[in-house]
């Protein structure tokens, strides 16, 4: 069984490690502040083996300015000694987001994993030594392309099993294509993987407003969501995002502000909180048939300050959107963000200020059989491997300097 794990992923990760032939993958080698860059002549891209996580990711906004639109730290060491741990840009691991009471059962045995969470009520990213803590391994790198390895042995957190797991990071003109793999290799166990990347398309540059409430959202197959309790646990209902409501950004675009004085948002993240830190279900198997690559994207966030437009094309079938409402202005922005010496926009994130986006599966499904979601989120040795794949896809509205290109026309 173990074997025939192996060898299908060997037969799967060869095409992986060999993505981008260009450029010179001879010897891993990172800059001064630990980052790996891979570049295109629109897009550079920053990554640190600390959660195979994204740093940087620049480009020019609508007045030719670059802007560096996550969320990160300038240097890789300071991922480990950062105290709050806020997951930036990382791959949360082995299963993304919450697991009840910190415990599953397959096949009748139950398993506890790590308890990290609202202190110790439930699991949160893969436990306390989840994989975007731990130094992932380069494997390969090229001027367009970066591979990480992670191998998370039996027991580790409480899951079952060892797994094996790769992401790849390439770069194609406007575009950022994400894949990620990983194999169970011994016991069957839950995976569940995402990107966490914290976003501000103004680059935190914004000189009218330090918030991303005014960023603009749509999620055209996301009329439901997975309904949670005050502490974010599914409670197994799929709710209705009905036409008009605080939830609904599937009837069309919308400002992620825009319902902020509708008393319904007090708690729709949680006890306590205002805004978002919700699943929303994609659901398109229905309109027609469709290639995720190129049907409409899962969502698309714009920004009309700095003209900024990013859309996410993924295969998953979940989309986890968060305002950053627990953001407190603790987080300094890197040096490559922010407005220098104007004291109403101090050097940080500030509430609201950001817009973590996360493609990923049904949160929680391992103790929601009644979802059916087994096949994509529980994996034993033999399996088909889990995979994930996104792109991201870039483009600058009213790029003053395309614009006038156009007029020359
Ligand atoms: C690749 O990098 C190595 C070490 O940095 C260098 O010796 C080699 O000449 C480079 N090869 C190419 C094709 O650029
Ligand atoms: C590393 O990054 C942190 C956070 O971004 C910063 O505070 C620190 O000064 C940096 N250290 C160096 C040596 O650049
Ligand atoms: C899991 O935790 C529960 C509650 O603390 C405990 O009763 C049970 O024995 C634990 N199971 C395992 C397999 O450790
Ligand atoms: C990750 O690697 C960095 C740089 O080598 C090191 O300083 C840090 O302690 C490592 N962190 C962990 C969690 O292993
Ligand atoms: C705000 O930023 C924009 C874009 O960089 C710039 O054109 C404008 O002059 C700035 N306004 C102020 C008041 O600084
Ligand atoms: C934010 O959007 C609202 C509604 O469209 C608009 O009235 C407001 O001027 C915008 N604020 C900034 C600072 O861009
Ligand atoms: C709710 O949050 C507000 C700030 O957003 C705080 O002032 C208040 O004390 C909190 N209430 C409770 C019950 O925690
Ligand atoms: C901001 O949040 C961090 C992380 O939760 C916490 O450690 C810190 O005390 C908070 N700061 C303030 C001023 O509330
Ligand atoms: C047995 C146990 O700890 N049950 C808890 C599981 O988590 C929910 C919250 O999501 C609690 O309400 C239960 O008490």
């Amino acid at each position: 069984m173990q074997l025939t794990g192996l060898l299908s992923f060997a037969a799967l990760a060869l095409p992986l490690a060999s993505a981008s032939s260009k450029g010179n993958s001879s010897e891993p080698k990172p800059d001064k502040d630990g980052k790996y860059w891979i570049k295109t002549d629109h897009l550079k891209l920053g990554f640190v083996p600390f959660g195979a996580a994204v740093s940087d990711v620049r480009l020019n906004d609508k007045y030719g300015i670059e802007r560096d639109v996550v969320a990160g730290f300038d240097n890789a060491t300071y991922y480990s000694i950062d105290r709050q741990k806020p997951n930036f840009g990382n791959v949360p691991g082995r299963y993304a987001n919450r697991i009840k009471n910190a415990t599953f059962e397959i096949d009748g045995k139950w398993y506890n994993t790590s308890a990290n969470d609202n202190d110790g009520l439930d699991t949160l990213h893969g436990g306390k030594d989840g994989w975007g803590l731990r130094n992932w391994t380069v494997s390969s790198y090229s001027d367009e392309s970066i591979t990480f390895s992670i191998l998370d042995t039996d027991g580790e957190n409480g899951f079952p099993g060892d797994v094996q797991s790769y992401v790849t990071y390439t770069v194609d003109g406007w575009d950022w294509h994400i894949k990620i793999i990983a194999l169970s290799l011994t016991k069957k166990t839950p995976i569940m993987l995402t990107s966490h990347t914290y976003w501000n398309l103004d680059g935190f540059a914004n000189n009218e407003t330090s918030t991303a409430l005014n960023h603009t959202l749509y999620m055209p197959y996301s009329g439901q969501r997975v309904g949670v309790d005050n502490i974010l646990i599914p409670t197994g209902e799929i709710l209705p995002n009905a036409k008009g409501s605080i939830n609904d950004f599937w009837s069309e675009p919308k400002q992620i502000g825009a319902n902020w004085e509708d008393e319904d948002l007090l708690g729709n993240c949680g006890f306590n909180c205002t805004g978002y830190d919700n699943c929303w279900t994609v659901n398109r198997d229905q309109l027609s048939p469709y290639d995720w690559r190129t049907t409409e994207p899962v969502a698309s966030l714009s920004s009309a300050w700095s003209g900024i437009k990013l859309d996410v094309y993924s295969d998953q079938d979940a989309f986890q959107m968060y305002s950053c409402g627990f953001q407190n202005g603790s987080m300094a922005l890197k040096t490559s963000q922010g407005i220098d010496g104007d004291e109403d926009f101090p050097r940080v994130i500030p509430q609201y200020g950001c817009v973590v986006l996360e493609p990923q599966d049904y949160i929680d499904g391992i103790n929601h059989p009644e979802w059916r979601r087994e096949k994509k989120q529980i994996f034993g040795p033999g399996d088909d491997p889990y995979v994930f794949q996104a792109k991201y896809s870039f483009s600058v509205v009213g790029d003053e300097k395309e614009e006038c290109a156009k007029d020359e026309l």
